[in-house]
């Protein structure tokens, strides 16, 4: 299914083809020989550019508490899916280059912008200042220009996947989509990473003369996806393990819009962390579901001969009401194999590490804001609503009926609060709420109250439902914001801004 066929189905669901077709630079990607990756594929057989072994971006590793790195945001001509595509990347590569810091190092980033918009740079989870030169979405990197990042994680600082992209107002999707994203691993040793893969997943579409697609404005309200799902910027990768060996898999949702429900062919996973926060208890799964920009811990024992890593059917968003959708759901795909694990030897081959071995640098979840004294509850509404200004009778994105305004203050909070906020979604669809620099602890979900310390950076709500979290707004002062991170939800406004001290 490609992206113009979609859009041509909206458009027909609306009898609106002709403006569509009309005003927006609709790219066609049929008939140019990319494998069915859309609705209902399962291919088990590779198509040319995939079945390649697993490769993992560059590691640059702290030298004596120093991480330093230019990272050079600029068009390049990658191999994607056997095909040149000509993507914006990060020093040349999709993913970028994975930056490997332990708590209390310092990570000194100078951001170089060589393409031709503005963009800066976004560490995604990191709990580290937001002011200055640090984790600063407000900064503005034009065409040509350097900014010096100088980010200094605290010597507690949790230790998992955490990630980096671009975060310029207006343009996080396009960018993100294009390929600038890569990722943070924060470990205690920041040499002892061997045993661990890394898979940074990723969707992008490319037109036949291999640029990135550009998306209607149906697409970017509806949360662009895709028809090519990446893993570390391949197509259907190969893992080679050997049958019963556990391995630590660090996973990371870095597509614009799409939630990724991973499967192993529904052998059980265990699950040690979310969001670069370990888990008090690990427990199995089956199947675990990432909204755009989480991460999961996994500990998996290879299963013997093939299976597939999948992403199943996953409906964001019942499409009630939702007026230029049409009533069609932005989001029912089909499954889609991501990769393929291949075991090979015996289940008490050598080498195969004790199931009870813990993910590395596992730390103590921390401490549970559940028994602490709230100083103030807040309820924020996201909403989707028809409007002015898109210029194209489009649909407003909205936290508390307001577009994002960089300039103005939506929250100003105490430095030391703990706070509960209950995020609540009266749209038809579901929106991944992220906070930048402090950590949202789950109290209550629509399946009840959360019996767990569970501490997550980008927190799901559900169409028409809420959640309530708990937020120890310490350590860090400053201002910073909070969005949805379908990429171009928050590109269309459904941003906010927070200011702490
Ligand atoms: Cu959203």
């Amino acid at each position: 299914m490609s992206s113009e066929a979609i859009s041509r189905r909206h458009a027909l669901e609306l009898g609106l083809l002709g403006a569509a077709s009309a005003g927006v630079g609709l790219v066609g990607l049929g008939g140019n020989g990319w494998p069915p990756f859309g609705p209902g594929s399962t291919v088990r057989n590779p198509a040319p550019g995939q079945g390649a072994a697993l490769t993992e971006p560059d590691v640059l590793r702290a030298v004596d508490g120093v991480l330093q790195v230019d990272l050079r945001a600029a068009p390049a001509d990658v191999s994607l899916a056997g095909r040149t595509a000509h993507v914006l990347a990060f020093n040349g590569s999709v993913p970028g280059p994975t930056l490997l810091l332990a708590p209390g190092d310092r990570l000194r980033v100078r951001l170089v912008n060589d393409l031709d918009e503005p963009t800066n740079l976004h560490t995604h989870g990191l709990e580290v200042s937001p002011q200055g030169a640090g984790d600063n979405p407000f900064v503005r990197v034009d065409p040509g220009e350097a900014h010096a990042y100088d980010i200094l994680l605290p010597a507690d600082h949790p230790t998992g996947l955490f990630w980096y992209h671009p975060h310029h107002h207006g343009m996080v999707a396009g960018q993100v989509f294009a390929g600038l994203y890569g990722a943070i691993v924060v470990d205690r040793d920041a040499s002892a990473t061997a045993g661990e893969r890394l898979l940074i997943i990723s969707d992008t579409s490319l037109a036949a003369d291999g640029s990135v697609a550009v998306v209607s404005p149906m697409d970017r309200m509806a949360g662009r996806e895709g028809d090519l799902v990446l893993v570390n910027g391949q197509a259907r990768p190969v893992l080679e393990g050997r049958t019963g060996a556990t391995e630590h898999w660090r996973v990371l949702n870095a597509c614009t819009s799409r939630y990724l429900r991973l499967s192993l062919d529904g052998h059980p996973m265990s699950l040690n962390g979310f969001d670069g926060r370990p888990l008090a208890t690990p427990h199995d799964v089956t199947e675990i579901v990432l909204a755009p920009g989480n991460r999961a811990d996994l500990t998996v024992t290879l299963p013997a001969g093939t299976t597939q890593l999948e992403t199943l059917a996953y409906d964001r968003g019942s499409g009630r009401g939702m007026g230029m959708m049409g009533g069609r759901p932005p989001s029912s795909r089909g499954a889609t194999t991501l990769a393929i694990v291949r075991a090979t030897g015996t289940t008490s081959g050598a080498g195969a590490v004790p199931p009870a071995a813990p993910g590395p640098g596992r730390r103590p979840a921390g401490r549970d804001l559940r028994s602490a004294s709230v100083a103030r509850s807040r309820v924020l509404e996201l909403a989707t609503g028809m409007g002015m200004g898109m210029g194209d009778g489009g649909m407003r994105f909205t936290i508390d009926g307001r577009s994002f305004d960089p300039e103005r203050i939506d929250q100003q909070v105490r430095a030391g609060d703990v706070e509960e906020w209950t995020i609540r979604n009266t749209s038809p669809m579901s929106h991944p709420f992220h906070l930048h620099v402090w950590p949202m602890q789950l109290v209550r979900t629509a399946d009840g109250p959360v019996t767990v310390v569970d501490r997550r950076d980008v927190v799901d709500v559900p169409a028409d439902g809420e959640v309530t979290v708990r937020i120890a707004f310490d350590r860090f002062s400053g201002r910073t914001v909070y969005h949805c991170h379908i990429l171009d939800h928050e590109d269309l406004g459904m941003m906010g801004t927070i200011a702490v001290g």
